[in-house]
């Protein structure tokens, strides 16, 4: 069973001497990073060293996943530790409900001085934390506003360079008698995938591999089929993939909002620059008239080129973060987290986006480098969520973890002190009708098995065998021989949904 434990840890907020101990947390999050993107996961497509750096130093959390693979409905996971339809925010359309207990509340309570930078994403106003830039909605990758803290406010250059200047700006002005607690949370690397104009040179003349599902036909899965997040089908030439050409021959459905809301953003040196390396690109593009698997191939290459460099970017900026925390004397009372708000489709099945329970989206990248004296480096396999981020935030703050927090700590995890553990999690996804039209469904996942539920307007079923089938091509649900397993799973799936408290449908 489930065991929802709560750890009972001293705490004295009153005491100052114990609240200068206290260890600071900075929680840096990207948006849509894919783990196939972190060379400590999957090195086959770029080098991360920064990152890698993470979890060469801390914990690499080998089975880490979201509950809900969407952005607003993962951030609420992450700051109450309880899931969606516990926080209410099954969807982006939602307006997140502030008034509920966060961990930066929690921490700010305890002395901590909280901070928030970059994305946020859940409309209404940010709560539990002294200072507070944020993008409006998914922000822009050049010259993004920001609000700071009500009021709003332009920023030149790239996004992800910005989003680091005004952290690495807060922690040297923060109060420095206090413990802090900085949420660093990157645009980057959501669509379109705009890199920054000094990184056009990386992954210039590489031929991605390609994944060997690219062409799925989704044979037995029904909801895979009407999907609209493929790179053949769905991935915009303009939008997407900066093929605006001059001569306005290419027209295409999002022609005019990159125009008017991503290339008109630009200032003249940026434009110049962007128009210098594309240009070429587009004219060859025009002449080569690729169609059918060539065209979707093409796509995929130049996907592949912008979203690493916007990798690229990041790498480079966490790598300023831990040499300021080396510099500045923090690294060793500091627990540095990164993870991404869910992964990404680099091509398998044919998609980018994310919002499915299969591996690629529902897995997110999690490494934690403990403050010093509690890390062994290691790689955990156990499964873990982002529920369990708010729950382990508090441990390490020495408060105690609140029993309406469904996730747990993954501290005994990390000083292999753990008893017992989850043997399976709970996913649900809700955004439909909407955006890539992925139905609602929701499921269970082992260590081997992932069994998942389509509804609303459909009722199919699917079974996967991770260790036979990690590519999740072969639907084994209806099958006789997988019977008593389907069984099995279904009545831990019910009891999983009774433990997280989720109403019947
Ligand atoms: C935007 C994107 C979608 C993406 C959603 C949600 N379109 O609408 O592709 O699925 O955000 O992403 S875009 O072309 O306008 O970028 S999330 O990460 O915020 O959940
Ligand atoms: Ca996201």
């Amino acid at each position: 069973m489930l065991g929802l434990l709560a750890y009972s840890c001293t705490s004295n907020p009153s005491d100052e001497d114990h609240t200068a101990k206290k260890p600071n947390i900075l929680y840096i999050m990207t948006d849509d990073h894919s783990y196939q993107t972190f060379s400590a996961y999957d090195d086959r497509f770029i080098q991360t060293p920064n990152l890698d750096r993470i979890a060469k130093e801390g914990v690499l959390f080998k089975n880490s996943f979201v509950t809900n693979s969407i952005c607003a409905p993962s951030r609420a996971v992450m700051l109450t530790g309880k899931f969606n339809h516990l926080n209410g925010q099954l969807d982006n359309r939602i307006r997140f409900d502030s008034s509920q207990a966060t961990f930066p509340k929690h921490l700010q309570k305890a002395g901590y001085e909280t901070a928030l930078v970059g994305k946020w994403h859940l409309k209404s106003q940010p709560t539990g934390f002294d200072h507070y830039e944020v993008l409006i909605g998914q922000g822009h990758y050049y010259n993004t506003d920001f609000i700071e803290n009500g009021t709003r406010k332009r920023s030149d250059g790239y996004v992800t360079d910005v989003i680091t200047d005004k952290s690495l700006d807060w922690l040297d002005n923060r109060n420095k008698e206090k413990p802090f607690c900085l949420l660093l949370h990157h645009k980057a690397t959501h669509r379109i995938w705009f890199p920054d104009t000094a990184l056009f040179k990386e992954f210039e003349d590489v031929d991605f591999e390609v994944p060997s599902n690219f062409f799925d036909e989704y044979e037995g899965r029904v909801a895979a089929k009407e999907q609209a997040m493929s790179i053949d089908k769905d991935m915009d030439l303009v939008w997407d993939n900066k093929m605006m050409d001059k001569e306005g021959e290419i027209q295409t459905r999002l022609r005019k909002p990159y125009a008017n809301r991503m290339y008109s953003r630009l200032n003249p040196e940026q434009k110049a620059v962007i128009d210098a390396y594309y240009d070429p690109i587009i004219k060859k593009f025009k002449a080569d008239k690729l169609t059918g698997k060539e065209l979707a191939l093409w796509k995929y290459q130049r996907y592949m080129q912008d979203y690493l460099r916007c990798v690229r970017s990041v790498d480079n900026n966490v790598g300023r973060v831990l040499d300021y925390l080396d510099e500045n004397g923090l690294a060793e009372n500091t627990l540095v987290v990164y993870t991404s708000d869910q992964g990404f489709y680099m091509g398998e099945h044919g998609w980018f986006d994310k919002r499915f329970m299969y591996e690629q989206s529902l897995r997110t990248p999690l490494v934690m480098r403990f403050p010093k004296g509690m890390n062994a480096p290691k790689k955990v396999e156990e499964l873990v969520q982002n529920i369990d981020y708010a729950p382990t935030f508090m441990e390490l703050a020495g408060l105690d973890i609140p029993s309406e927090m469904q996730g747990k700590s993954l501290v005994p995890l990390v000083k292999g002190t753990k008893s017992d553990w989850r043997d399976a999690i709970y996913y649900h996804y809700y955004e439909y009708p909407g955006a890539h039209s992925v139905k609602r469904h929701y499921g269970i996942r082992t260590d081997r098995y992932k069994l998942i539920h389509f509804y609303k307007d459909i009722d199919t079923w699917e079974l996967f065998d991770l260790q036979t089938d990690p590519a999740e091509m072969h639907n084994l649900y209806g099958q006789a021989e997988y019977g008593e397993l389907v069984s099995e799973l279904k009545e831990r799936l019910g009891e999983l949904r009774a433990d997280y408290q989720v109403a019947a449908d």
